[in-house]
C-alpha cells in the first residue's frame, strides 16, 4: 500500500493528495506525531530528513518534497494526465506552482502564525494582516489573467494548475482573504472545490482547523513554552521581515519556539 506521511491541513500534502484521488491510486494517509515541534515519529525523519510532510513510500521508493512527489506521481501513474501537453503551457502551470509553494504560502502560514498562533496581536497584527492582503490581491492579479477564455488553470481542462492552485487559495480564503467576488479566479476557486478531490483535501483541512481539540489560549502557552518550533525557512522568514514581524522573529528564536530546518540524516 502506498503510504502518504501528510497533515490534513498541509497545502503541500494536499497537492499530492488531490493527484492520487485523481488517479484512482489507493494510499493510506499517515500524519505523523509531533509535526511542528522539530522531531518525528521513527522511519519520518529517516524518510525525510527535513522533518516536513508530505513524505511517499512507495514499496522501496521513498520520496519527500511535494513538487518531486508530484513529478512522480505523473510519471508512475501517467492516466489520466495532470500536465498539459504543449510545452509552454507545461513550464506556465509548472511556473504557477513554483509561486504559489513559495511566495503565496508564505503569506498564508504567516496569517495563521498571526491568528492561530498570536505572533502579532493589536495594531501590529492589524498591520501585518492587512500587507498580507495586499500581497494575495497581487497574486490574485497574476493569476486572473491565466483563467481568460479558460475554465481551468490548467488550460482547457482539470490539471497540474488547478492540483496547484487549490490548496493554496483555499488557505487564503479560509482567512478571508481568498480571490475578490466576481472575478474569475473566485468563480474558478468554487468550481475547482466541487470537483471530488478537491473538496476531499478541503473538507479534510477544515475538519483540522475547527476541530478546536487546544484552544487558542492553550496554544499561546505552549508557544510561550517553547512546547512548538515552528519552521521559519526561506520564504516563510522573507515574509516575516519583509512585513514587519522582524522582532517575531527574534522574540521566537530567544524563547526557542521557531526554529529553522536541520537536516537530519
Ligand atoms: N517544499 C516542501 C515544503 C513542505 C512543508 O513546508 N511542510 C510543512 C507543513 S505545510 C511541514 O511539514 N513542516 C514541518 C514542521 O513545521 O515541523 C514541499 O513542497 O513538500
Amino acid at each position: 500500500m502506498i503510504r502518504l506521511w501528510e497533515h490534513p491541513l498541509s497545502p503541500y500534502a494536499q497537492k499530492n493528495k488531490i493527484a492520487l484521488l485523481e488517479k484512482g491510486v489507493s494510499f493510506e494517509s499517515v500524519p505523523p506525531e509531533g509535526l511542528g515541534s522539530g522531531t518525528g515519529p521513527e522511519g519520518f525523519l529517516a524518510a525525510n530528513p527535513r522533518g516536513e510532510v508530505p513524505v511517499l513510500v512507495d514499496g522501496d521508493t521513498t520520496l519527500f518534497d511535494s513538487t518531486v512527489i508530484l513529478e512522480y506521481i505523473e510519471d508512475r501513474w501517467p492516466e489520466p494526465p495532470l500536465l498539459p501537453t504543449d510545452p509552454a503551457e507545461r513550464a506556465r502551470v509548472r511556473t504557477l506552482e513554483d509561486v504559489l509553494d513559495t511566495h503565496y504560502e508564505a503569506i498564508t502560514w504567516g496569517l495563521g502564525e498571526i491568528f492561530a498562533f498570536g505572533r502579532a496581536t493589536g495594531e501590529l497584527a492589524e498591520r501585518m494582516v492587512a500587507r498580507a492582503g495586499e500581497q494575495l490581491a497581487a497574486h490574485h492579479a497574476w493569476l486572473e489573467p491565466q483563467l481568460a477564455g479558460a475554465d481551468w488553470l490548467n488550460g482547457a481542462s482539470f490539471g497540474w494548475g488547478d492540483v496547484c492552485a487549490a490548496p493554496f487559495l483555499n488557505g487564503a480564503a479560509r482567512f478571508g482573504l481568498g480571490p475578490a467576488a466576481g472575478s474569475r479566479l473566485a468563480a474558478w476557486l468554487e468550481r475547482v472545490n466541487e470537483r471530488p478531490s478537491v473538496a476531499a483535501a478541503r473538507e479534510a483541512a477544515l475538519a483540522a482547523a475547527d476541530s478546536g481539540e487546544v484552544g487558542l489560549d492553550v496554544v499561546r502557552e505552549l508557544i510561550e513554552k517553547g512546547a512548538f518550533q515552528r519552521e521559519y525557512r526561506d520564504h516563510r522568514l522573507e515574509w516575516m521581515i519583509k512585513t514587519g514581524g522582524l522582532q517575531i522573529v527574534e522574540d521566537g528564536l530567544a524563547k526557542r519556539n521557531i526554529r529553522f530546518v536541520e537536516f537530519q540524516a
